[in-house]
């Protein structure tokens, strides 16, 4: 198990940006509910950054991941599409004013209902991975078009997928031959390697299966158009494999498998798209958390340690670490008294460090963070901060036991602001920050110029 060394903790002296606005919440005693920050400028950088390594693909974020406003209309204000595996997701992104041909409806097993309402709404591109799922959209969707989902190698992913969606590629026949039969169009080829793909050969093994499935369509009547990549893409900042490898290997995988022109030089139709949710969020959200309470103890053994009860807990934020198998890092957050030293509290020097365990707010056993880690003591009242907390936890947080969803608050430095501002979408962003946003916007001074420069030329496109 991974441990954390006392001197983790941020000095405030040495503040970020993020860490400012977290510092100017908190220096309220009468704050005492958790919040994320959420810095929008780094969902821009992480557009700016796929489009550089993957400009062939295009991104349909999945929503299910993270569905905050500011995070959608971010990511509507540059034109991505979305995959929404729900009636209401969809509704939600078409309330943004995203048309239905900018969404994929990827749930490959879909309720009834979800599917005549997609009919309705012009949402037609969709998932698939089983006879009777055609059987019901012949039925219900006459405009459908139909993606294959394929099983994948995922045994190099936290979280394997393949056991739950995704035809056996020897199944692939069967279920093009009985699409032909219904009469039905079937457009491409999906898959997913698993959310935190340890692996970029997967995604290789898994184009190489997809151009397989192309060629066998043509047998079948089918010239597929189609191809998606998925998700998986790694968001946080220290990944077992960096975005920036699995890109290339893609991208090698594509020109052999899907080059861009054929040997005679002809435009290739196949459009590329893949289904990124953590990629864009994980890192954009750091979660604040206060002690709330405090229980020194002592083991069998006579090894003391201390527990402290966060205002956070499993059934909020923190469900990650349950289904999204995520180990959380705490960084204790300490406010400067006015004697100290600039980037070093004086408290800092004086505290212990002791084996902690982290609990959440709730009456439940089971509501346990992290256990037995080393933290510098902390006192009632004290903070930390959770960083990369984007990705699969407001999203499936839930209010158990009365505790309320942790709130949103914005860092937007100058430059992304009028970067944002430039969006035709502006006018519906401004709402959301102005609607979930009580503090003025904080612009620290010192703001790296390369930050600058991660989001220059960003192409704001109208939402249609
Ligand atoms: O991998 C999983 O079990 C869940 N997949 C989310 C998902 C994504 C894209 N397309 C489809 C999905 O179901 C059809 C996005 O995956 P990612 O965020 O890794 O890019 C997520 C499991 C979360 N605990």
């Amino acid at each position: 198990m991974r441990t954390h060394s006392a001197d983790r903790h941020l000095p405030l002296g040495a503040t970020t940006s993020v860490e400012s606005i977290v510092a100017g919440i908190i220096q309220n005693p009468n704050h005492e509910t958790p919040f994320y920050v959420v810095d929008v400028q780094d969902i821009l950088k992480k557009h700016k950054t796929w489009s550089i390594n993957m400009p062939r693909v295009r991104p349909y974020y999945a929503v299910k991941c993270n569905s905050s406003p500011i995070v959608l209309e971010t990511l509507a204000s540059l034109g991505i599409g979305f995959d929404c595996a729900s009636k209401a997701e969809i509704d939600t992104i078409l309330g943004l004013g995203v048309s239905g041909d900018n969404i994929i409806y990827a749930n490959p097993c879909k309720t009834k209902a979800f599917v005549k309402h997609a009919f309705a709404v012009g949402v037609d591109l969709m998932t698939f991975d089983n006879e009777p799922e055609l059987y019901k959209i012949a039925q219900l969707h006459p405009n459908a078009k139909m993606v294959l989902r394929i099983k994948v190698d995922d045994s190099h992913a936290v979280c394997r997928f393949s056991a739950k969606f995704g035809a056996e590629v020897a199944d692939a026949p069967h279920l093009l031959s009985i699409a032909k039969q219904l009469n039905m169009n079937v457009v491409g080829v999906s898959f997913h390697v698993g959310s935190g793909c340890e692996d970029s050969s997967s995604y290789n093994k898994a184009i190489s299966d997809a151009r397989y499935i192309f060629d066998l369509a043509r047998e079948f009547g089918y010239e597929m158009h189609l191809l998606d990549l998925g998700g998986g893409w790694p968001g946080t900042s220290n990944p077992k494999v960096a975005f920036e490898e699995i890109a290339k290997v893609c991208s090698n995988a594509l020109d052999i498998y899907f080059p861009e022109e054929d040997e005679y030089g002809l435009k290739s139709s196949v459009t590329i798209i893949a289904e990124p949710g953590r990629y864009y969020v994980a890192s954009a959200f750091t979660l604040a958390t206060m002690v709330i309470a405090k229980r020194l103890v002592t083991d069998e053994n006579g090894q003391k340690g201390v527990m402290y009860y966060m205002n956070d807990g499993v059934y909020g934020s923190f469900n990650c670490t349950i289904f999204d198998h995520w180990i959380v890092e705490p960084t204790p957050f300490f406010l400067p008294s006015p004697e100290d030293e600039p980037g070093r509290t004086t408290t800092d020097n004086q505290r212990e460090p002791l084996l902690t365990t982290l609990w959440g707010p709730t009456c439940d056993s089971m509501d346990l963070i992290r256990k037995d880690i080393i933290l510098p003591e902390m006192q009632v009242g004290e903070w930390m901060l959770f960083k990369e907390m984007g990705a699969y936890t407001i999203a499936a947080a839930s209010t158990f036991n009365g505790f309320q969803l942790p709130e949103l608050k914005y860092h937007l430095p100058s430059h992304t602001l009028e970067a944002l501002q430039k969006s035709p979408s502006w006018p519906r962003l401004a709402q959301v920050i102005s609607l979930e946003e009580e503090m003025p916007f904080l612009d620290p001074p010192g703001e790296p110029l390369s930050a600058v420069d991660e989001i220059d030329h960003l192409e704001f496109i109208p939402i249609h």
